[in-house]
């Protein structure tokens, strides 16, 4: 296998958990680095060893010498980091959630498509090991084609310590974390038709929605519900684990907190543990959503190398982001929105 050469973009917070998995990564490796913050950029730099430093993107895309761009930065930058990687023909990798507005997706996904670039959203919760074990038993036929679904992501878990923007911004939970949950309803029940959403802000000290309930029509005749809070107190916290809820016309699936899947079907009902593993370099609670990064990275090593597309490619990231922009739509009218009339 040929070994690639990357550069990472922005190195905040969560960047530092891509780095180790780059780490980890077969056939990939970090080569350059880049942050404007110029001591985010000597702490990573330092951290993992890497020489080649800039505080500039479009410095470090004249200078060149790397198979791809890992982008790591929030939001804001995210349509002219991916314009400039087109305009470098370099195959990109996006952070979560891709762009300001769906306009924005589109031209984004326009810009790859018309360089020939591979580009890849770093969508990571699908790739969670317990997320991948409720996929497998679907896939298996046990409870046969799913007419009913829930994904609930209820926590009171302190995320602005770490994430200080996630209060600053009108737009909270949907955009930054109910989008992941949106992409896992797509990734288990297929794609959507229609969705109709109400949302809360219990959290005095903050700007944006912190509770959202959102129904989903799904292009099978599904239905599901997708409930997401950062305002829930539990007696044992369960962040950041997404719990599923499946019925079919033969049986259930209930993943549950601890991790617990229990598979009800025609010969009875077993019970696994779906916990995902605990990587050298990664700590409890993340450990579910660092695991996934190092899945999600794989990923995209795997399919740069043999050309094929990737699980969430920019063309697909932007199935989900409609529904993000389609909750906030929902909510603000009250009205159910038409999916297909978005993209
Ligand atoms: P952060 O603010 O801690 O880090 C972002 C870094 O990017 C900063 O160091 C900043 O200086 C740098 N930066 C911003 N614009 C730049 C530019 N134009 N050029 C160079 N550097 C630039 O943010 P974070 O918490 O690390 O989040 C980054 C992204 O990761 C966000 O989009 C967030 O939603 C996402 N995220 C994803 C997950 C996940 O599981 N997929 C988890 C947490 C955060
Ligand atoms: O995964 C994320 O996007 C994070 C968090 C889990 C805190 O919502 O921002």
């Amino acid at each position: 296998m040929t070994e690639l050469g990357g550069a990472l973009i922005g190195c905040g917070f969560f960047a530092i958990n891509q780095m180790h998995a780059w780490r980890d990564v077969k056939g990939a490796h970090i080569v350059a680095i880049c942050d404007r913050d110029p001591e985010r950029l000597k702490i990573v730099g330092e951290q993992f060893g890497i020489e080649r430093r800039y505080t500039d993107a479009a410095a470090l895309f004249a200078d060149g010498g790397f198979d791809f761009v890992d982008i790591a930065t929030t939001v804001q930058s995210h349509r002219t980091l991916v314009e400039m990687a087109a305009a470098h023909k370099i195959p990109a990798i996006c952070q979560k959630p891709f762009a300001k507005t769906l306009d924005d997706a589109k031209a984004m996904v326009d810009a790859c498509s018309r360089a020939g670039i591979p580009l890849m959203v770093h969508e990571n919760f699908r790739w969670q090991t317990p997320i991948q074990a409720v996929k497998n038993v679907l896939l298996s036929g046990t409870i046969g084609e799913p007419f009913w679904g829930r994904f609930s992501f209820r926590s009171g878990y302190d995320v602005f310590s770490g994430q200080p923007y996630l209060a600053e911004g009108e737009r909270f939970i949907i955009e930054d974390l109910g989008i992941h949950t949106l992409d896992i309803a797509r990734f288990i029940l297929g794609d959507v038709t229609s969705l109709t959403a109400r949302t809360k802000r219990v959290n005095p000290k903050i700007r944006g929605e912190d509770v959202a309930t959102i129904l989903l029509d799904h292009e099978s005749g599904a239905t599901s519900i997708v409930d997401v809070s950062y305002a829930t107190r539990l007696a044992i916290e369960p962040f950041p684990e997404t719990l599923i809820e499946l019925d079919g016309p033969k049986g259930t699936i209930r993943l549950s907190q601890g991790y617990r899947l229990e598979v009800n079907g025609p010969d009875g009902m077993t019970v696994s543990d779906a916990s995902p593993r605990l990587l050298s370099w990664a700590s409890r609670p993340w450990h579910n959503i660092q695991e996934s990064v190092l899945a999600i990275q794989q990923h995209w090593a795997d399919r740069l190398a043999d050309g094929s597309e990737t699980s969430t490619s920019g063309a697909d990231n932007l199935k989900t982001f409609a529904l993000v922009e389609a909750a906030y739509e929902s909510a603000a009218s009250g009205r159910a929105v038409d999916i297909q009339a978005m993209l």
